[in-house]
């Protein structure tokens, strides 16, 4: 195996990739090598896929299958070997399907198809023995010494935020909002993939593609989202447990806590929300169900001490997953992409057993003291109280504003993301949005121009939100958003972080913080062009930064 796809890859053996049994994540090698295949499979698909599409034929099944596919690939989603053989023996399918697709539109169109290599011709064996074997003709970094290592990193980029964007794609079209400009794009980058392209710069132009598609995802996710539970208006959500049988939803679709929270209706059994799950109390349609209770625990690294205490069963809708210990592996269930060996799975959306699980075991047998945080911040909330914003900022009540979002994780370096939300001057607003935030969202900021001094946006996906205030707060100064008293600090971890990423470098907005750590697979030319290009920064130490940020206002 080899996987470099996330931050915490550096604290692996090798320092800059995981490699030998098993990632720092816990994937080990048969798995990470299974889910190199699939990607590779799911390329030939899209070599397919994109010139049939180039000749008016479409899939779309197959397009959702590859959102689906790429998904549960991302960090920390899915770790069931098992699974990834299924996937891959349907992606082959689905490339046969769209092999003749194509094919069939050539030859309506009086054209004679091409004879297509690389992925399209694979042939994936039946089993996990023989798949393994072939582990090699598919690893990330197979052609390295033909492609050189900027080349190789620039794929990666494109890889990873091509997993990004099919996360958030997929979240999307479960609650029925799709988009055909996403699966076109994402066919493109495929077929790049597949066809060896070196040129840095073409592949960055790719990789800037995927940001606007990502864009384009992040749009049809809000719009699924509020479209289905309404727009996020600001909520006091409990954060400590009151009396009775539980359960812990966590990850980031919607979908399914909804229909849990269908399935445990009237039965006398709250459900807590975990992680990126908590910005889900702010919907209306959901938070009018009266026992959607709480949220439990902090971000996903903490999972295993929490999750191990709370006395209910636990759903995991979506990343992020690590090894499930004994003392609540009997408790803990996998829904969509997310997968463990052994782990029971809803494919379903059919969550009754989830209820059962919890009407056994014993909920919280007292209540906690009450204490609550506020979220619900979204474009609509914020845009709403618009011309007070406005106000404040031209009467210099606010200073200025701080994007501090993205991801968590358990590098010591993320108490920079603390520091710099706790040392930022009392005359600037705090924007949050990902699972980063649980390391200062129960601090007391105050308020400032009679708004919470932290405005909680939402999921990491909610960057679409944050993005839209930009936009219509830099149009009412008349100024780009790169213009506005307006920094970004933004910390990552898997590859949802990546995608957004490059939709910010697409849209042009500049100087935005970047850490704990570069992403290893960036080499230092990569970055160079990140930091001239686009201004990118690695982060530093956090008052330096905070200074620095309010002199460049
Ligand atoms: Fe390592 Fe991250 Fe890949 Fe897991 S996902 S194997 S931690 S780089
Ligand atoms: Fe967190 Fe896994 Fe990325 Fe949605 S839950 S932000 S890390």
């Amino acid at each position: 195996m080899f996987c470099y796809q996330c931050e915490q890859t550096y604290r692996s053996d090798e320092g800059a990739g995981c490699a030998g049994a098993k990632g720092m994540c816990g994937k080990d090698a048969t798995t990470a090598d299974l889910q190199d295949i699939l990607l590779y499979v799911c390329e030939g698909v899209g070599q397919y896929l994109h010139r049939a599409r180039l000749l008016g034929a479409t899939d779309i099944e197959a397009d959702r299958f590859i959102l689906f596919a790429f998904f549960t690939t991302l960090t920390n989603v899915n770790f069931n070997a098992a699974k990834f053989v299924e996937l891959i023996q349907q992606a082959s399918q689905i490339r046969d399907r769209a092999k003749a697709l194509y094919e069939d539109a050539a030859r309506a169109a009086g054209k004679s198809p091409e004879t297509l290599s690389g992925p399209a011709s694979f042939a994936p064996a039946s089993d996990m023995a023989g798949l393994s074997a072939q582990a090699s003709e598919a690893a990330v970094r197979k052609d390295a010494a033909i492609l050189g290592e900027d080349a190789v990193g620039a794929r990666a980029l494109i890889l990873y935020g091509l997993k990004g964007v099919c996360a958030y794609a997929h979240h999307a079209r479960v609650l029925g909002e799709e988009r055909d400009a996403i699966y076109a794009t994402v066919e493109h980058a495929l077929d790049m993939l597949a066809r060896e392209e070196r040129d840095v710069a073409t592949l960055l132009d790719e990789a800037l593609a995927l940001g606007r598609a990502n864009f384009l995802a992040m749009e049809a996710l809000d719009a699924a989202n509020t479209g289905a539970f309404g727009a996020p208006t600001p909520t006091n959500v409990r954060v400590t447990p009151i009396k009775g049988k539980a359960i812990l939803v966590s990850g980031h679709d919607l979908k399914d806590l909804h229909a849990i929270l269908e399935a445990t209706k009237d039965k006398g059994i709250n459900v807590y929300t975990h992680g990126e799950m908590l910005p889900a109390h702010s919907y209306p349609k959901l938070k009018a169900y009266p026992h959607l209770a709480g949220n439990y625990g902090g971000a996903w690294q903490e999972q295993q001490k929490e999750f191990a205490e709370f006395p209910g069963p636990i759903v995991m809708t979506s990343n992020c997953l690590i090894e499930p210990q004994p003392r609540y592996r009997g408790r803990i269930f996998t829904a969509g992409p997310v997968g463990w060996a052994g782990v029971r799975h809803i494919a379903d959306e059919n969550f009754a057993i989830v209820a059962q699980a919890a009407q056994a075991l014993p909920g919280f047998t007292e209540d906690a003291p009450e204490k609550t945080i506020t979220i619900g911040f979204g474009r609509e909330a914020v845009l709403g109280v618009a011309d007070k914003v406005i106000d404040a900022v031209k009467s210099g009540a606010i200073r200025h504003f701080f994007l501090v979002g993205g991801c968590d994780g358990a590098a010591p370096g993320r108490n920079y993301y603390t520091d710099f939300a706790d040392e930022a001057p009392k005359d600037t607003v705090i924007l949050t949005l990902g699972c980063g935030k649980y390391r200062f969202n129960k601090h007391d900021f105050g308020t400032i121009g009679g708004l919470p001094r932290l405005l909680d946006m939402g999921q990491c996906n909610d960057a679409y939100s944050a993005l839209v205030v930009a936009t219509k707060l830099a149009e009412a100064f008349g100024v780009g958003v790169n213009e506005l008293p307006l920094s970004l600090i933004v910390s990552w971890f898997e590859q949802k972080a990546a995608a957004v990423l490059l939709t910010l470098l697409a849209l042009g907005v500049r100087n935005v913080r970047i850490g704990p750590t570069l992403p290893a697979f960036l080499t230092p030319a990569l970055v160079d062009v990140l930091v001239q290009k686009f201004g990118v920064q690695p982060i530093g130490d956090a008052k330096s930064d905070i200074a620095a940020s309010l002199a460049r206002a």
